[in-house]
């Protein structure tokens, strides 16, 4: 069988991977790719009798060659459309590990439009998010309770509090932080759901709180469902030390309770970060929006403290936003039918000094967050997040942060220590 064929022009029913592919010595490039082409559809590494005229017609084809990339087409019946562990058996699978592979990256992928009837995507999305809060016109603006690990439930609930009452709409628990013997998950979502109660009527302003539940599947739907019971709009999941399979299933069982799922990214750059081996973060991105991740943790353009550059960071966001920001050709294009947007999150490492930058890079639709870079302020928590707000107040009204600074102590206060 032969699995390159540069005349074949992919259908409608072909799911298309984008891939990098670098040979081992000895081979070259053509055998490289047509070996993942053949290991990731209906082949394996020597001849066999039992080949079948229908493993012929569903053989995966590389269709386009331009050194170190190849596009191959996944004729759709090579997978059971709604299982995303089967698909990424398929094209994410062995061939990440075969011998005449030095490095294989898996850049981008393309669901043909019967995939993506399958699924339900974003329950609430981006535009729903804006209309939870009645914020239309400003990035969403959020905090990571720190430290990370080792407050007890009322602690936490304080922080949180200090946070929406300086004007930060949103407060999640960090990655790692589930129900630990010093602060269980039902003690701390009853403390802050409180305590949001209070800053919601001292403040005029809609509040959330983003309880993490991530856990083994039937423990995280007890914790929806205990936050749901709690009036909360809003879950966490980590999505990738839970899996695909665990997504699927929390999707499914949140259908129609209007709730939004935040999903950490934690453990994306064990597969992402490295340029020629492994999978990219938008091929993750994808998959999320797809499987119906509401607000998806995707970098921070440059600023910040996790590595993810300009282009980058951008390209992935149009991915989940259908937005145009770069201008650079998609390498493949994806249409995405009623399947709502994902917000797109910005994180890591960034403080008030940092909100310029990052919406002119990425716009107003994200969310951004930021921990240390609240709760680090010299004067404490409620005063980092006044600076936040006062931050992205001054870039909306096209004022530059020092000029807000003169009349804003919190945030003259962070600049002083984060702007040197
Ligand atoms: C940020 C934080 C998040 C990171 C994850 O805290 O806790 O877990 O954003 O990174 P801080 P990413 O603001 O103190 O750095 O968003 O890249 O997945
Ligand atoms: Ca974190």
């Amino acid at each position: 069988m032969d699995f390159v064929d540069t005349n074949y022009e992919p259908g409608e029913n072909d799911l298309i991977c984008l891939f990098r592919v670098e040979p081992s010595e000895n081979y070259s490039f053509e055998e490289a790719i047509s070996n993942v082409a053949k290991e990731s559809s209906v082949g394996t590494w020597t001849h066999i009798g039992t080949v079948n005229e229908r493993a012929k017609r569903i053989k995966a084809r590389v269709y386009e060659l331009d050194e170190p990339y190849a596009k191959v087409a996944y004729p759709q019946e090579l997978f059971e459309l709604d299982n995303i562990p089967q698909v990424l058996s398929s094209v994410a699978g062995n061939v990440f590990g075969m011998k005449l592979l030095k490095n294989l990256r898996l850049e981008d992928i393309q669901f043909p439009p019967e995939m993506i009837e399958k699924f339900k995507g974003p329950q609430v999305g981006l535009e729903g998010i804006r209309d939870i809060f009645s914020v239309q016109d400003r990035p969403m603006l959020g905090t990571i309770v720190k430290p990370k690990l080792g407050l007890g439930p009322k602690g936490h609930a304080d922080v949180a509090y200090r946070a929406w009452k300086g004007g930060l709409d949103i407060v999640k628990d960090d990655e790692n932080l589930s129900s630990m013997t010093f602060n269980t998950f039902e003690k701390r979502v009853d403390e802050t759901m409180r305590l949001k109660e209070k800053a919601e009527k001292e403040t005029g302003e809609k509040k959330e709180y983003m309880g993490n539940i991530t856990a083994p599947v039937s423990e995280m739907k007890k914790r929806a469902d205990y936050l749901i019971g709690k009036g909360s709009n809003y879950v966490m999941i980590d999505i990738i030390t839970i899996g695909w399979s665990a997504l699927q299933e929390m999707r499914e069982y949140l259908e129609g309770k209007d709730v939004v799922i935040h999903c950490h990214r934690a453990g994306h750059a064990a597969f992402t970060r490295n340029r020629k081996h492994g999978v990219s973060m938008l091929t993750v991105a994808k998959l999320t929006r797809l499987i119906g991740g509401d607000q998806l943790h995707i970098g921070t353009a440059g600023v910040g403290k996790m590595e993810g550059d300009e282009e980058k960071v951008l390209r992935i966001e149009e991915a989940v936003e259908t937005k145009k920001t770069t201008g650079s050709e998609y390498k493949l294009k994806q249409d995405w039918k009623n399947i709502k947007k994902t917000f797109a999150v910005a994180s890591g490492g960034l403080h008030p000094g940092d909100i310029p930058g990052l919406v002119e890079r990425m716009g107003k639709d994200i969310v951004a967050q930021f921990g240390g870079g609240c709760h680090g302020h010299p004067d404490g928590t409620e005063a980092g997040a006044r600076a936040i707000r006062q931050a992205c107040g001054a870039v909306m009204d096209g004022r530059s942060l020092d000029e807000a600074a003169s009349g804003n102590k919190e945030l003259k206060r962070a600049l002083e220590k984060w702007k040197g």
